[in-house]
């Protein structure tokens, strides 16, 4: 299990000032792995065009989106729900190289496909119920370069930011869901396209 033993026990250090644990490492999956996965991934994936609800309002996702994972683990946020797809070859092999790293199993993963810098993931925290409480959240990145930002919800000066490049793995645990919330934000400058993978454990 992440926790706060696990930090100690490892060389990447704690992101968050206080109040959860986030680490990063940047080259987790090698290049060549990382680039053939990003065009694996793009092609295979059944990406689709999600409408969500946000204040009462049906709107656009500003990205595509997937769901697999074990059968019956349905997802509902912002007014959908995504029944999963069944696990790919592709989808397994990374699910257990992340496993073996953060030492936790997962039975889920969102994948989101952002085709340009106007794609993007708004102001939010992955504390959907279903999660439960202090969740491991297991964040993995293929294609452009994109940055990731994350503020602490009451102390709103704690700000962190960092790029989130190709291969790289993010996880978020303990009680960073709770008091901190994560974005993708738009960018102007001309930027390739990125895919993300969130591996999760709904309960
Ligand atoms: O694309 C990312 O890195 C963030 C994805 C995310 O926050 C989510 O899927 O909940
Ligand atoms: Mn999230």
């Amino acid at each position: 299990m992440v926790d706060e033993l696990f930090f100690t026990n490892n060389t990447a250090k704690n992101l968050l000032p206080i109040d959860g644990y986030t680490v990063f490492y940047p080259h987790f999956l090698g290049k060549s792995l990382s680039d053939k996965l990003f065009l694996q991934l793009k092609e295979s994936i059944e990406w689709r065009s999600e409408e969500i609800k946000i204040f009462g309002r049906w709107v656009m996702q500003p990205r595509l989106t997937a769901w697999y994972g074990n059968a019956g683990k349905t997802y509902r946020y912002s007014g959908i729900e995504m029944k999963p797809l069944p696990w790919t070859p592709y989808l397994l092999e990374i699910k257990n190289k992340v496993e073996k790293q953060c030492d936790v199993s997962f039975n889920s993963v969102l994948l989101n496909y952002y085709r340009t810098g106007a794609d993007s993931m708004g102001w939010h925290s992955d504390d959907e119920p279903e999660l439960g409480k202090n969740p491991v959240i297991a964040s993995v990145s293929f294609g452009a370069e994109r940055l990731f930002c994350l503020r602490h919800k009451k102390e709103k000066s704690l700000q962190v930011k960092l790029k989130l490049t190709a291969g790289s793995l993010l996880i978020m645990t303990g009680e960073t869901q709770h008091h901190w919330q994560h974005a993708i934000p738009k960018t102007t400058k001309p930027i390739g396209e990125r895919i993300n993978l969130t591996f999760r454990k709904i309960i």
